[in-house]
């Protein structure tokens, strides 16, 4: 998928010796949504397929989404971004659909002569459609996980803050269920609209999910009104790593900190979501600072039209387009994404 925006610019100051360092060095990509990361040509596949089928109508939704893909990101406002969405899901709403684009996801990531990672952590979020119910969706992206990269992925399933307790109890009872069977399910992750939900919901399902020994990983902090009380209470479930954490405060930091809790850091999305004005404002450096673990991620290739190599682009690319770190740098940060990878085994 053609990329754009930060990254492609990043990408495009650096050398051919400098891509290929990027390409060769192991890395993990540990947060990548997968209903955000279908490659836009399979997404006007699906669209065609969709709007074609018999009966089906003009859907103006879905022709705005996909032209907003396609022209690129343009967004006011994180707010705006949830927006795409409903036209998304739309397209991957039975399990044929649903496993083509985790095909796809998996090979963006995985495939061709030089892939983006080593290893990949796919979320995504149970959705129930007239076609499957949640255990078909999990079951539906699982096998086409275990299909394609039976020894490089894992799968986090994702609970949306809007879930009221029936939802979480079942995404929940899914997720231990599979791992009790020995399925490449590693984590679970809380995500979605930031400003949604009930976040006291959700400890004894957290509780429940570290019992069974998977790992956890929470969006959080990620607009300027989600509330100090709510973030530490988020903190307070022990996740091992945290989604973006871009307006942790001075309590939050230092807990942060302490616990030693991987921050997932999406430089792209931010930046296009206006949530972090620049790179060189990027909260990321505070962390880089003390040498406090990061993981470089996409959050989702589509929309932001970005990819792994292109992240990395922007830790090594000169300033202003890049934040001018050393190759060493650049390898230990990778390095440190490889070793906060839910499961080890893989
Ligand atoms: C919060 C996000 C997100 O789960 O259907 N999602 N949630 N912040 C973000 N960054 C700006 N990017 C994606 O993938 C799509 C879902 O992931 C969440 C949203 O809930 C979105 O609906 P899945 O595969």
């Amino acid at each position: 998928m053609q990329i754009f925006g930060p990254a492609a610019d990043a990408l495009n100051t650096l050398t051919p010796s400098q891509i290929d360092f990027l390409e060769r060095t192991p890395k993990a990509e540990l947060h990548a949504h997968l209903n955000g990361s279908i490659p836009l040509p399979l997404l006007q596949e699906l669209a065609a397929e969709h709007l074609s089928a018999p009966g089906a109508q003009e859907d103006p939704a879905i022709r705005a989404a996909l032209e907003a893909l396609r022209a690129g990101p343009a967004l006011a406002e994180i707010h705006d971004f949830f927006h795409l969405f409903p036209a998304i899901y739309a397209l991957t709403s039975t399990p044929r659909a649903l496993a083509r684009a985790a095909d796809a996801v998996l090979a963006a990531f995985l495939g061709g002569a030089r892939p983006q990672c080593a290893y990949l952590e796919l979320r995504t979020t149970p959705r129930a459609t007239p076609a499957m119910d949640r255990a078909a969706y999990l079951a539906t992206v699982l096998s086409a996980l275990e299909r394609y990269a039976p020894a490089q992925a894992g799968l986090i399933v994702s609970l949306d803050r809007r879930m009221g307790a029936e939802a979480l109890e079942e995404c929940v009872a899914l997720a231990c269920a599979l791992r009790a069977q020995g399925r490449r399910v590693v984590g679970v992750d809380l995500c979605g609209d930031p400003l949604a939900g009930d976040m006291a919901l959700l400890g004894p399902y957290l509780a429940r999910v570290q019992a069974a020994g998977l790992g956890v990983t929470l969006h959080i902090a990620e607009t300027t009104e989600n509330t100090p009380e709510e973030t530490l209470q988020l903190l307070s479930y022990g996740p091992q790593r945290l989604g973006h954490a871009t307006f942790l405060d001075a309590e939050a930091i230092a807990l942060v900190l302490e616990k030693k809790m991987c921050i997932e850091i999406c430089l792209s999305s931010n930046i296009l979501c206006k949530t972090v004005s620049s790179l060189e404002s990027h909260h990321i450096s505070q962390y880089l600072t003390c040498d406090h673990p990061v993981s470089i991620c996409t959050d989702d290739i589509l929309p932001f039209r970005t990819s792994l190599i292109g992240e990395y682009a922007l830790l090594l690319a000169a300033k202003p387009l890049g934040l001018g770190l050393s190759e060493a740098q650049v390898a230990r940060i990778a390095a440190m994404s490889m070793s906060h990878r839910f499961s080890q085994e893989l």
